[in-house]
């Protein structure tokens, strides 16, 4: 090479290096999946679709939002609630699915979901409380609340029970109208395949449809890949445009 193109090929360089480097971090990020308002700090459910009744909730309510000033509210009692046939159709599920996680007969309650592209080995993260006005009633009033992730091309479909008025205990100080509360926990859910999963929260009343029972939300996050590898992957992205410029020198 010639020495007075030296300038020019330098600015070159480092230009084609920007354009990789943009091109790279867009990439990523249209592959990180975001769930909206997933802190319920709108104080209210935005962000969301449902099927029934969900609000969000602040400390005046009873229960302190571990993210901040609000958390969502899923109700199993009232004339907007939802049967599981309709909750199955919401999530992607199959019908039963939702019946038949717990021995006797769901009636209604609500779901919440979000849409949301993620990578294999990203994870969803979750804190939830279950209250329930049916402790001081009859077991047969097994109320319960669940999440499901049901992916769009890759054959997942996962529903899990989080708690029910027979399996769960309730140590929690619970708000005016119910008899008890779990308390906060927080569930994370591995993704094992890249796609785009339906992820939904529901509560159910079973055998009535009243003694209200309710789920709450907060948190609900998947989380972005660790800047580690952002970095590993900037700094392939860099060793390879070096070998490419390199080598047409
Ligand atoms: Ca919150
Ligand atoms: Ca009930």
């Amino acid at each position: 090479m010639k020495p007075h193109m030296l300038p020019h090929y330098g600015i070159f360089r480092a230009f084609a290096f920007l354009v990789i480097t943009m091109v790279a971090c867009q990439l990523c990020s249209s592959a990180i999946g975001q769930i909206i308002n997933g802190g319920f700090e709108t104080g209210n459910p935005a962000g969301w679709s449902f099927a029934g009744q969900a609000t969000a909730k602040d400390a005046s309510f009873g229960v302190i939002p571990t993210h901040g000033a609000y958390a969502g509210f899923l109700d199993n009692t009232g004339n907007g609630t939802v049967v599981a046939g309709q909750m199955e159709n919401a999530l992607h599920l199959a019908i039963g699915t939702v019946t038949n996680m717990v021995p006797g007969t769901p009636t209604r309650g609500t779901v919440v979901f979000q849409d949301v592209a993620v990578s294999a080995g990203q994870q969803l993260v979750f804190d939830w409380n279950f209250m329930s006005d049916e402790l001081d009633e009859s077991p047969i009033f097994n109320d319960y609340c669940f999440y499901s992730v049901v992916g769009n091309t890759a054959g997942v479909t996962n529903i899990f029970l989080l708690a029910s008025r027979n399996s769960s205990t309730f140590p929690g100080s619970a708000p005016t109208g119910y008899d008890g509360l779990t308390g906060w926990s927080t569930t994370t859910y591995t993704f094992l395949a890249n796609d785009t999963y339906r992820v939904g929260f529901g509560v159910m009343n079973v055998t009535d449809s009243g003694h209200d029972s309710a789920m709450m939300l907060d948190g609900v996050v998947v989380p972005e890949p660790g800047t580690i590898s952002l970095g590993l992957i900037g700094a392939a992205f860099c060793l390879a445009a070096r070998r490419i410029w390199g080598q047409s020198k």
